[in-house]
């Protein structure tokens, strides 16, 4: 059988994240999605919800499970999951600049291969901060998230 990892901060998901879950459903038996947290930080949503977040998103019948983090290196998670692959999405030239370096010291250290998607071009500008910031300050977030992010995000401006 074959699994991989999808790692993130998830906080919280939002259709760019779902396209790359969803494609990686397709390449291998099991997608393990990580959502993965600093125990010292808060984050903008609790690790519960962003795991309901997802979980909710995700189609019935589907190889993928959620789990949460924290306090570990991401091979040691891979290793612990024995993932094939760990699978992360780009949106563009800035993400592999960031991401190919993390892929070499994750290789080096245990072997583990990074495999990268192309994110869709219609998504490219969608993150997690961006949605927030727009949310926040009363823009219109459909489409980018699923609607009970939407939602969510919409209730935690009016608190
Ligand atoms: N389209 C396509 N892909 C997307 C989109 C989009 N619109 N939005 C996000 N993604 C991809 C990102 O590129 C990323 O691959 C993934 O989805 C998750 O994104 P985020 O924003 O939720 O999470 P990040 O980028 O903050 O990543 C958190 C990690 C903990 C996964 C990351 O920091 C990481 O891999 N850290 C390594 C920790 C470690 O072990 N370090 C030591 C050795 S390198």
């Amino acid at each position: 059988m074959s699994r991989c990892l999808c790692p993130g901060s998830y906080d919280p998901v939002t259709n760019g994240h779902l396209d790359i879950i969803t494609r990686a459903a397709e390449l291998y038996d099991e997608v393990v999605v990580g959502v993965l947290h600093n125990p010292a930080k808060t984050g903008r949503f609790p690790v519960e919800q962003r795991i309901e977040f997802i979980t909710e998103a995700i189609p019935e019948g589907l190889p993928v499970r959620v789990e949460a983090f924290g306090g570990q290196l991401l091979v040691d998670i891979a290793r612990q999951l024995e993932a094939r692959a760990i699978v992360k999405g780009l949106r563009g030239g800035t993400d592999f600049a960031y991401e190919l370096p993390m892929a070499l010291m994750n290789r080096h250290l245990t072997g583990i291969e990074t495999v990268f998607l192309p994110g869709d071009p219609a998504l490219e500008h969608v993150s997690s901060s961006l949605v927030t910031e727009v949310a926040t300050y009363g823009g219109d977030v459909t489409g980018l998230v699923p609607e009970h992010v939407r939602e969510a995000l919409e209730a935690r401006r009016s608190r």
